[in-house]
């Protein structure tokens, strides 16, 4: 496998197994994004540091306001941590991830 695939299946098989553990089997609440990001390496999520970044974030992640993350949503968080490294969230694009 790629590099590309590897980070694939690992966010799958991530969001997978914080996205079943309550309510829809297919989407994050805050609840459970607040257990990924206490127990996954700062690394895949650096974006939140404490809980009032994590409701920004949440937030600005919900493209479609069902409170509640979704893949798609989960892989924007990601992707937009890759690509702005150090930079602030506020700074790296003007218009919003989706
Ligand atoms: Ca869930
Ligand atoms: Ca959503």
């Amino acid at each position: 496998m790629s590099h590309l695939e590897i980070a694939m299946a690992t966010l799958i098989q991530t969001f997978d197994k914080y996205a079943s553990s309550e309510g829809k089997r297919n989407t994050l609440n805050k609840a459970e994004v607040k257990t990924m990001m206490e127990k996954e390496p700062p690394g895949l999520l650096k974006a939140a540091k404490n809980p009032d970044d994590m409701d920004k974030m949440l937030k600005g992640l919900d493209c479609n306001g069902d409170a509640e993350v979704d893949f798609k949503e989960f892989v924007l968080l990601t992707n937009s941590g890759e690509h702005t490294g150090a930079q602030r969230p506020e700074q790296q694009h003007k218009k919003p991830l989706c």
